[in-house]
This record gives structure tokens, sequence and C-alpha cells, in this order.
């Protein structure tokens, strides 16, 4: 029995090749050279190709850092044995200093007041690693002030439970083509910077879309998210890249029914699709519950090489594709991904659903088992119900 059919019992199933994500970082570093730090962006379940995984493949292609969005994907990756440095990108409790400390985990700090109640939860001789967030036009978090940030950096120096080991800045634009408000942002950085009596181990500010674009003198770290996975962050970055990138994910299933419709009978919800003619029509086991929204009505999939349409409304675990002839109970089709000379790629969802590729990598759910793929063969699967 393969290990595909023992680990999961469903038919729909995302595949994940770690050795794209692994080409994908090393392409990175390569075009970083040396002296300038990768922090491999992990968060959201590594935009859902799946956590200690991708975490582990990214270290071993040389990444210096994991980031995550909230201390609990910290603590999963601990939990999970990963003891690389991991850096908190958004907002920590206060009260959760203790536990971040004592698990070696960097927290991310915008102002004053929260480093001070941070200080009052640690434990006597606990050392707190902080990266300082600095708001130089994103709006979401960070110090916008210079006399804040003097003040944030004389309190950080001059408490020995704080380990003052980064400060960072995020882009809004980096993806676009105008580079105006970049600039702005860049220099709005570069100004805060001016304001420090020191500098932290670590200065970063480069997402994915500027590490590809830009360099600057001024950082020695890059935070790298979508490109990691082969994704470019925006459509009008695709033609500008500096290195081929390599999708890492693909979303597969199998037909678990086929029939033939005669004409003028309907399918699924609101019976809003009828057979023109006698159709054949397959059911595949995965639904909106998966993240294969309703708005995927009418969208393509694979199926022996050739694109067939998704009819009728999609349910919740289950959608029906329309067939060009009988096909046995069984073939795969491939919803993301290739299929002999045909390819369905997150892109093309992504403009399907009028969002970003992000979304659609983040929005296939917990309950699709993703099978990783590493040199070139079947590695291991991870079912999230049943962990
Ligand atoms: N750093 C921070 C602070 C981020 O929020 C993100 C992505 C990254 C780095 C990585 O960016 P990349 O994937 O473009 O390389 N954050 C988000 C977000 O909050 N919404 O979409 C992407």
């Amino acid at each position: 029995m393969c290990l595909e059919t023992k680990l999961f019992h469903r038919d729909t199933w995302a595949e994940v090749n770690l050795d794209h994500i692994y080409e994908n970082i090393s392409s990175m570093k390569t075009r970083l050279g040396t002296g300038v730090s990768l922090f491999a962006v992990v968060k959201a379940n590594a935009y859902g190709h799946g956590d200690c995984e991708v975490a582990k493949t990214a270290l071993d292609a040389g990444a210096d850092f994991l980031c995550v969005a909230f201390l609990d994907e910290a603590l999963a990756l601990r939990k999970k044995g990963i003891t690389a440095p991991i850096l908190v990108l958004g907002v920590s409790r206060p009260e959760s200093a203790a536990l971040a400390a004592e698990q070696r985990i960097s927290v991310t700090a915008f102002d004053e007041s929260w480093l001070k109640s941070a200080k009052a939860h640690l434990e006597p001789g606990q050392v707190l690693h902080v990266h300082v967030k600095v708001d130089s036009g994103m709006g979401r978090i960070g110090i916008r002030d210079e006399t804040e940030l003097v003040n944030v950096e004389s309190l950080l120096k001059r408490e020995a439970c704080f380990n003052f080991q980064g400060i960072f800045t995020h882009f809004a634009t980096a993806d676009e083509l105008n580079t105006d408000y970049y600039e702005e942002q860049l220099a709005v950085f570069k100004r805060m910077l001016t304001a420090l009596t020191g500098r932290p181990e670590y200065i970063h500010a480069a997402n994915s879309a500027a590490s590809l674009r830009f360099a600057d003198p001024v950082w020695n770290a890059v935070r790298m998210g979508i490109s990691m996975y082969g994704l470019t962050p925006s459509m009008g970055m695709k033609p500008i890249l500096p290195f081929p990138l390599r999708q890492a994910i693909s979303l597969k299933s199998k037909l678990v029914a086929v029939k033939q419709l005669v004409k003028g009978e309907s399918v699924s919800y609101g019976a809003t699709y009828t057979a023109k003619a006698n159709e054949w029509i397959g059911t595949l086991p995965i639904g909106y519950a998966d993240g294969w929204i309703r708005k995927l009505q009418g969208q393509e999939v694979l199926i022996d090489g050739i694109r067939v349409p998704i009819v009728g409304r999609i349910c919740m675990d289950q959608c029906m594709i329309k067939l060009p002839t009988s096909f046995p109970v069984g073939t795969e089709v491939t919803l993301i991904g290739n299929d002999g000379a045909e390819s369905i790629t997150v892109d093309e969802i992504a403009a399907k659903l009028e969002t970003i590729n992000y979304e659609i990598t983040c929005m296939i759910g917990a309950r699709v088992p993703r099978l990783y793929i590493k040199g070139n063969q079947q590695k291991h699967v991870r079912n999230f119900i049943l962990e």
C-alpha cells in the first residue's frame, strides 16, 4: 500500500514540492550574496504549504531565521522540534513575554508602553529578543516618530532583560512598477535609523518583491515569503523576475462517481446547470469547506491532460465536472498543477477569483492533507485532521 492511501482516506490532497521551495531559496541566496541574511516567512501554516516541512526545507537551504505572524505559530514550530531563531512579526501580548523568552522566540515591539509592560511580565534573569518595527508608510503597526524610537532604543539598552536584536519596516508597494512610494518609505526608514545611537544585529525591510528587484546597503536581511513558494509577488513583476520561480503547490483529487445525464437533467444545488444533451458528469470529493469556494463554478480542471469545467454549484464537500466521455472512477484530476502539456497555475485561480495568489494557497483548507515531495519522491503526508 502506498504511503498516500494509508495516511488519509479521501481522495483529495495537495502536493507540496519541497525541492522547488529549496530551489527558490537557493536562487534568492545567490542573488543576495554574502552578508545578507534570509528570513523565511512561514506564517499562516507557511502560506498553506505546511509550517514545519517548509521551515525545515528553508533552514536546509540556508535560511537564517523564520518569521511567523503570531506567538502560537512560533510555539507550534518549537513543539515540532524547530530550534532555529523565530521572529513573531505581529503583535504579541506583553503577558506572553516570559513564554517567548523561555522559548527563545524573538518578538516585535512597536511602542514604549508595550516594552514596559513586557518587562513586568519577564522572570528575573530572562532575556527577550526584540525587533523594533518602524511604520514607514504601511500604516499597520510600527513606530512613526523619531523621538519615540530614541526612547525605545534607550529603554532596550538600559534594561538587561531586553536584547535589541533587530529593527525593521514593511513596504506597501514594492511589487508595483511605479517605485515612488517604495522610495519614500525607504527614505523614512533610513531617516529613522539615523536617530539611533547604535545598530542592532539585523536590519530588515525587503519582502519578496523588494528583494527580487532592489538591493540597498541599509538592510542586512530580507524577509522572503511568497517567492519562496514559487509565486510572483504581483502580475506586474512577472516579466521582470531576476530568476525563475518554481510553484511548489498542486491540488489533486480523483473521480469518485461518474454518470451520464440525459438531456434536460440538472446538477447540484439550485439546479443551475442543465445538460444540453446526454452528458458525462464526474463528481470530485472537494468543496467549499476545503477552500474550493463557490465562485470557482465554471473554473476548469485537468483530466487526462485536458481542460474540463466545473458545472453546477460547488457544494461543501463535493463538486461536479463535465467530462467529454466516460472516465473510470479513481481517475486523477488536477485542480492546480500540471497534467501532460496542460497546467493550471495558482495565478490562474487567483485571476478567476479576482484576488492575489497569496490568498489562494492560504485558503486551501486544513481538511486537505499535504503530501510532500522531496528528492523527487513522495516523502511523507501531513493530515491536519488526524494530528
Ligand atoms: N514581512 C512582513 C511583515 C509581512 O507581513 C510579509 C507578508 C512578509 C514579510 C513577506 O512578504 P512576501 O510574501 O510578499 O514576500 N505579509 C502579508 C500580509 O500581511 N498580507 O499578505 C502578505
